[in-house]
């Protein structure tokens, strides 16, 4: 009996025991290139000033984003941490959109940098700006230090802030002299699914942290930029957060390809998001909108299959070697990046029908 493609497929994955996560793009790989240029890095104490490697990222990178100058950090997290301890004082309070990372996933805010956050539910990841400007003024008992803004927005699906957004936000805080930052760890997704450069998309804000380890593949690093002023007193504040590294050429290196060559190939994930939820959607029992689905993430329910979104997860690990992300209750997130093929989301979409059958 000839065994179709699917039959074939599924059982090779059994066989060799390939996992296919797409849990997060931050399970991306660095390219053999990456791997060769960090072999191959000039180093020097980063502590000093002297790593010529992080040197020529910190240039690139503030020239591609379109700020004075850029800061390397180890995570995106600490980038965002290194742009509160930079901008606010403790004890003051900052603004940002209700299900921000910043506020539901990092926290740093309140632990570390000892501020208090006003939470403005947004529209697919946008705070209206009218919204914004009424916090402001109500601001009763606590000076207002920032706004932090994302984009892509995680929660909201990878939802893509439209640049005009971002501006009418910028221009309120900004009456009101106050700040900006966005975290933008996916932020070239965003650009990409616009069609704008990126450093026209973040013109407005005062600083951005974006992230070269998700599906940009280097295996570890953000960029903070910002100001030549505001990136000096963040180098500070990195050291005081433990985030001063020395012979980081060697990472940097593998963030400058991923800057110069993998912010273009960045559609083939989103076309490879599209196709991953338009094949989920016809699946009876799994709900989702196809509308929401604007870069390299999909947020899907599981509930109408009557699991809840860990068994799902659990399931589709033990049964298919696929690594999917549970979220709260019935909801499940997957991501493409380089590493996901075309085939392993076609694997992916039939692995779940069969699982949804049963
Ligand atoms: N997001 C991770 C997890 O924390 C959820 C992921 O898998 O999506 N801002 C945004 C919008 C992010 O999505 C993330 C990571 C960060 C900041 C933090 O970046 P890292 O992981 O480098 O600290």
């Amino acid at each position: 009996m000839l065994l179709s493609w699917w039959d074939g497929e599924s059982r090779v994955r059994r066989i060799t025991g390939r996992i296919i996560d797409i849990r997060s793009d931050t399970s991306s790989l660095p390219t053999e290139e990456m791997r060769e240029a960090m072999k191959k890095a000039e180093v020097g104490n980063d502590g000093y000033g002297d790593d010529p490697t992080v040197n020529r990222l910190q240039d690139l990178a503030a020239a591609k984003i379109g700020k004075e100058a850029a800061l390397f950090v180890p995570s995106g997290t600490m980038g965002n941490l290194v742009a509160l301890l930079t901008h606010t004082q403790r004890g003051h309070e900052i603004i940002a959109e209700d299900q921000a990372h910043i506020v539901t996933n990092e926290r740093g805010y309140a632990c570390v940098a000892g501020l208090e956050v006003r939470r403005i539910r947004g529209h697919k990841g946008a705070m209206g700006p009218h919204e914004v400007e009424d916090a402001i003024i109500t601001s009763r008992s606590l000076k207002i230090d920032l706004i932090c803004l994302e984009n892509t927005h995680m929660n909201a699906g990878g939802a893509v802030v439209p640049p005009d957004n971002i501006s009418q936000v910028c221009d309120v805080a900004h009456k009101h002299g106050i700040p900006t930052h966005l975290d933008g760890a996916r932020i070239f997704n965003a650009s990409t699914a616009l069609g704008i450069p990126a450093d026209r998309v973040v013109k407005h804000v005062d600083s951005i942290m974006f992230c070269l380890s998700k599906g940009l593949c280097a295996p570890v690093g953000s960029m903070l930029a910002g100001s030549r002023d505001f990136i000096a007193k963040a180098k500070q504040m990195r050291r005081v957060v433990g985030g001063q590294m020395r012979q980081a050429g060697v990472v940097a290196a593998a963030g400058i390809l991923a800057l110069e060559k993998m912010v273009d190939r960045l559609n083939e994930d989103h076309e490879n998001a599209r196709f991953l939820a338009e094949g989920l959607s016809s699946i009876e029992g799994i709900e989702l909108d196809l509308d929401d689905v604007q870069t390299n993430l999909v947020f899907f329910d599981v509930g109408g299959l009557g699991m809840d979104a860990k068994a799902f997860a659990s399931k589709l690990l033990d049964e298919w070697n696929i690594k999917i992300d549970a979220r709260e209750k019935s909801l499940v997130r997957a991501l493409t990046y380089k590493d996901i093929t075309r085939q392993d989301v076609e694997y992916v979409v039939n692995a779940i029908r069969e699982a949804s059958a049963r």
